[in-house]
């Protein structure tokens, strides 16, 4: 990309950041969009979790498309063009399109061209003769995919790390009929969805020993002071992670540690002590709930694998 492009890129997201905080620190119960965790530094401490003993998600989800891969890409079919969303580093792309016969296209959708670019530059060196073609879009809200890959059998969206869990099920539904709409006829999409568990291995998880999830989650206010004019004192708030049962999901929240007041866009914040700007929704799903959600957004189930233990599901459905 262009650096007058990336620089309009980066003013537009600087605004949409803005916007989205005060709004949501305008909110009775504050709360910041999880999209905006994942700056430079966010998706380094993210990285950094994935490889966190807590954190079972990732190599969970990778052993399975490693262990399935095959049987995957027969489900799947030849000539599919992969669209990724929240494409991450590449790498489980590389591992999918290495499991698929004759791929034709890889289109990775995200909304920081920076992350865009690496996965597009890992999965290009990994397979030369491949149209890499990466789409800048939120794909939270309605996007297109402007001009689909020509000449594929499929258009086989990718939707794996249980990024799906961030969205409430509303949200959920919405964004599978959205992706149903833009993948076309004869859609496929491969969706990893991490299951409902115990609850001291789901807080483990978002809680970790060393405090890299802590320091991701406040990473959120390093990132309002840096990109938005923000005063957040960083030793003002601390990460909890919680188990909420009857919405199956874990909660992140930054806990106010005091009575205190944030400045932000010529407005000024109160926070009593112990009030929570809540930063992050993990949706847990059980195979029945994911199979009713998929149905609600358009998709039936073609397959779903698991790992021995029934941590993660990985499923693939058919528009
Ligand atoms: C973005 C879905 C992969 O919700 O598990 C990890 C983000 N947040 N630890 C998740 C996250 C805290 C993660 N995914």
């Amino acid at each position: 990309m262009s650096t007058a492009l990336a620089r309009d890129a980066a003013a537009a997201q600087r605004g949409a950041l803005l916007a989205d905080a005060l709004a949501g620190l305008s909110a009775p119960r504050k709360t910041l969009p999880c999209k905006w965790l994942y700056d430079a530094e966010g998706a380094r401490l993210f990285e950094a979790i994935t490889r966190l003993p807590e954190y079972y998600p990732t190599r969970t989800e990778m052993q399975i498309l490693a262990e399935s891969g095959a049987e995957m890409s027969r489900a799947i079919g030849p000539d599919a063009a992969v669209v990724e969303f929240g494409p991450g580093d590449g790498v489980k792309a590389v591992q999918l399109l290495r499991a698929l016969e004759r791929p034709v296209a890889y289109l990775p959708v995200d909304i920081a061209p920076e992350w865009l670019e690496a996965a597009a530059a890992r999965v290009a060196a990994a397979f030369p003769g491949l149209p890499v073609r990466p789409v800048v879009a939120d794909f939270t809200r309605a996007f297109a995919l402007a001009g689909r890959a020509e000449g594929s059998a499929t258009h086989l969206g990718f939707f794996p790390g249980s990024t799906i869990g961030n969205f409430t099920p509303e949200e959920a539904v919405t964004f599978l009929r959205r992706a149903r709409a833009s993948l076309g006829e004869g859609a496929l999409m491969l969706l990893g969805a991490d299951l409902v568990k115990e609850k001291s291995v789901l807080e483990a998880a978002y809680d970790d020993a060393a405090g890299v999830t802590a320091a991701f989650n406040l990473n959120l206010l390093a990132r309002l002071n840096r990109e938005a004019g923000a005063d957040f004192a960083l030793d003002g708030f601390r990460h909890r992670a919680v188990w909420n049962p009857a919405a199956e999901r874990v909660e992140m929240h930054l806990a106010s540690r005091r009575a205190q007041s944030v400045r932000l866009g010529g407005r000024v914040f109160r926070f009593a002590a112990g009030e929570t700007i809540h930063t992050e929704n993990s949706h847990k799903y059980r195979p029945e709930r994911l199979r009713e959600l998929a149905a609600a957004g358009g998709w039936r189930e073609k397959a779903m694998w698991t790992d021995a233990a029934g941590l993660f599901s990985v499923w693939l459905l058919a528009a």
